[in-house]
């Protein structure tokens, strides 16, 4: 057995639009509507998790765990521009208050992917009033994280700098198809966003404050090391430098793309793919941490913010999650200052765009909503109750 630090917390994510449903004022609802044709498949009612959250959090509580990360929905709380919503920053608020009364440390996102359409129809994060409108968000979303520890600002900037950059298929399946890059000028937007919030939340909540990164474990093919270090710093370290100002750095971590002389490419089909079509590969994460430190530098922690495999096979789930705990166990032993894992995901949640890749603990019959845990919420909760692997 190998014992993880004291105090380490021991979680699973969510995202509001993956869970809620019905979140029929921002952008990837909208690109629900007219997408089906390419195969896109609506978010509807989702898992209903608007409502059922308390149960979703009990599900965590029950088995030992000790914290639950999952995001504010930008739409919900300010529907049209400059107006906002009393009532939905009071559920949110009261999803903080169930999480505590439950013993759940509340990890919370203030924006994971999505937009309200009034800000999506005035460009994105390429409208010049993108910071500010962010801002004015944010310091609205302060008004109920007061007692909150843990905030990421933004879920993500690479993989959203790419999928705002003309490529939103990225989201829809495959994080990095062919020669993928963020779109460099929504990069800067993101950054710079993240870089006046943040300052922002840290004095008015008090919290460890940061944004969460998506790691991809890159690995330079022979003869094209040049061309990985180029990649890797547009896609990752340029965003991973920016949390050397932070209190903490979010690692997401589920596969591993090699770079070749045109750039990165997309994993080759494989028997052992996951649903996503990812390439099996547990040991990311342990990759996802040391180049973390490596870039961050050791004196910003880490948190696992996600990590996970879609499959329909939860002894594989068991398995992969086995793994990749090993490997942040081994990176503790060298020193790489991890202190928390959370599982993506709990439940079995909308994948952008499709339902079939199931990541969750959980499983949720979308006619009932019924939550069926699968024996891998067990399992990781005995890990957790232990602080062992
Ligand atoms: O479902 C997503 C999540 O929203 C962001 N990180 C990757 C997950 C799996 O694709």
């Amino acid at each position: 057995m190998t014992s993880f630090p004291e105090g380490f917390l021991w979680g699973a994510a969510t995202a509001a639009h993956q869970v809620e449903g019905n979140n029929l004022n921002n952008d990837w609802w909208r690109l629900e509507q007219v997408a089906a044709d390419y195969g896109v498949q609506a978010s509807g009612d989702a898992l209903d998790s608007y409502h059922r959250y308390h149960e979703d959090m009990r599900l965590l509580a029950d088995r030992g765990f000790t914290a639950y990360r999952f995001s504010l929905e930008w739409s919900r709380i300010e529907p049209l521009p400059g107006q906002f919503s009393r009532a939905a920053l009071d559920h949110y608020r009261r999803m903080i208050d169930t999480a505590r009364e439950l013993g759940l440390e509340p990890v919370v996102t203030v924006h994971h992917f999505t937009h309200p359409v009034w800000f999506d129809d005035r460009g994105a994060w390429l409208w010049d009033g993108a910071v500010d409108a962010f801002m004015r968000y944010a310091e609205q979303a302060c008004t109920i994280l007061g007692d909150v520890h843990w905030i990421i600002t933004i879920n993500e900037p690479n993989v959203l700098a790419i999928t705002h950059g003309g490529q939103r298929q990225v989201a829809l399946g495959n994080p990095y198809p062919r020669n993928a890059l963020p779109d460099q000028e929504i990069g800067d937007v993101l950054i710079a966003a993240h870089r006046v919030a943040a300052p922002m939340l840290r004095q008015r909540t008090g919290a460890r404050v940061g944004w969460s990164v998506a790691n991809q474990a890159l690995t330079a093919t022979p003869g094209n090391e040049e061309k990985f270090t180029e990649v890797q710093y547009l896609i990752e370290d340029k965003y991973l430098q920016v949390s050397r100002e932070d209190d903490f750095v979010g690692v997401q971590s589920y596969t591993s793309q090699p770079v070749e002389a045109d750039g990165i490419v997309p994993h080759p089909v494989a028997d052992d793919n996951t649903l996503m079509g990812w390439a099996y590969r547990p040991d990311a994460l342990g990759i996802a941490v040391r180049h973390t430190r490596d870039v961050v530098g050791p004196d910003v922690p880490i948190l696992v913010t996600e990590n996970g495999i879609a499959t329909d096979d939860d002894e594989r789930r068991i398995a992969y999650t086995t793994a990749a705990l090993e490997e942040v166990a081994a990176a503790i032993g060298q020193g790489v200052n991890v202190r928390g894992y959370l599982h993506w995901s709990l439940l079995d949640n909308f994948e952008w765009g499709h339902w079939a890749p199931t990541f969750g603990l959980v499983a949720v019959n979308r006619e009932t909503f019924a939550r069926h845990p699968k024996p891998s919420l067990d399992w990781l909760g005995e890990v957790a109750r232990r602080n062992a692997v």
